[in-house]
């Protein structure tokens, strides 16, 4: 099965989904929806909602409980994203100028706000209360993740325990609760419910290390947004945690060359070329490919229906993505 198919599978119920993200963001005010309404329109895998969707699959797939969790999953990942970009002064998303470039931080900020608000609003119509739980307790596992990258900004003797700590937080742990409410809002045993969490956990930070890689190896055409990035802004991701870990020679001349408000140039682009000469990407490919292989395993028991051959699949493309 191809993700094309997948989401053809799922079309009528997406279809849904979108048109009621769309009548989210319709706010009274038109520079809050119209803002909104730039970052939906620009696209975006929707992978959360899709989640959602195939996760409940397990159980009884109520449509009304699987969109009063799928859409505020998306809602607040579009809000993350929001902010995301002004915090890392982002000009390009989805191939679409930024809200923060084609308004301001100031508008950026609060049509983050507003998005969130109205995931909160939405998700609120839920009739079982521990989705209420699952997802404040993500938002604030997220913020300490955002809080944590600051923090550790420009520390090249951060190991990998921290990273993974990090990317758990910021990503992962969204996608795991995409997964297991789509599971309670299937009511699915408890048994399923905790399996599909954790192949949501795995995926999520293979999804992560994968853009993180992408960031290396990727261009501004197929991304949607720049690439190199991460270096630049001091973020300490997985190659460049491989790269430094076998030459410490290369970590001593990163240390000194990448310096806060250093808007970087040639430098930074022969410090890329360095990392992947050590051979980082492959080795970052290999924890990404680990993960997929454990959220592969975690599916083992469930049942053989369609959505799990579906969720296979989409673990199979995390790891060929090339946007
Ligand atoms: C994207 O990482 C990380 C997103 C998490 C952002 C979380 C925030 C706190 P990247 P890209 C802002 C929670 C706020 C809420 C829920 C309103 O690597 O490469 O910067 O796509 O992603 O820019
Ligand atoms: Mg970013
Ligand atoms: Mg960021
Ligand atoms: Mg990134």
């Amino acid at each position: 099965m191809k993700l094309t198919e997948i989401y053809w599978h799922l079309r009528s119920d997406i279809s849904m989904i979108e048109k009621e993200l769309e009548q989210n963001i319709g706010a009274k005010h038109p520079v809050l929806k119209k803002a909104s309404t730039h970052l939906l329109k620009a696209g975006g895998k929707r992978i959360r909602p899709v989640f959602v969707l195939l996760a409940g699959q397990f159980g009884n797939y109520s449509v009304k409980e699987i969109k009063n969790v799928a859409v505020p999953l998306e809602l607040i990942h579009m809000a993350s994203l929001v902010h995301d970009d002004v915090i890392d002064n982002a000009e390009l998303r989805r191939g679409e100028k930024t809200i923060k470039s084609k308004w301001d931080n100031r508008v950026a900020m609060y049509t983050g706000d507003f998005m969130f608000a109205r995931a909160v609003e939405l998700a609120a119509e839920s009739k079982q209360p521990e989705v209420h739980d699952i997802i404040s307790d993500a938002m604030v596992e997220m913020c300490i993740g955002e809080v944590e990258q600051i923090q550790d900004q420009y520390n090249w003797d951060q190991n990998l325990r921290t990273y993974l700590r990090r990317i758990k937080r910021k990503t992962a742990l969204l996608i795991a609760v995409s997964c297991e409410l789509g599971a309670v809002a299937g009511d699915t045993d408890s048994e399923t419910r905790r399996k599909l969490s954790l192949f949501g956990h795995y995926v999520g930070m293979a999804f992560q290390i994968t853009d993180d890689i992408l960031d290396f190896v990727g261009t501004e055409k197929e991304l949607g947004k720049p690439a190199g990035s991460d270096l630049k802004q001091g973020n300490v991701t997985l190659p460049a945690l491989c790269a430094m870990n076998k030459d410490p020679e290369l970590k001593v001349k990163i240390s000194s060359t990448i310096k806060e408000n250093d808007l970087g140039g040639t430098e930074i682009k022969s410090i890329i070329e360095a990392i992947k000469d050590t051979g980082a990407i492959t080795c970052a490919k290999q924890f990404s490919d680990r993960y997929l292989q454990k959220a592969r395993e975690t599916l083992q028991d469930l049942p053989d229906i369609h959505a799990k051959t579906a969720l296979l699949q989409i673990a199979d493309y995390i790891g060929k993505r090339k946007f």
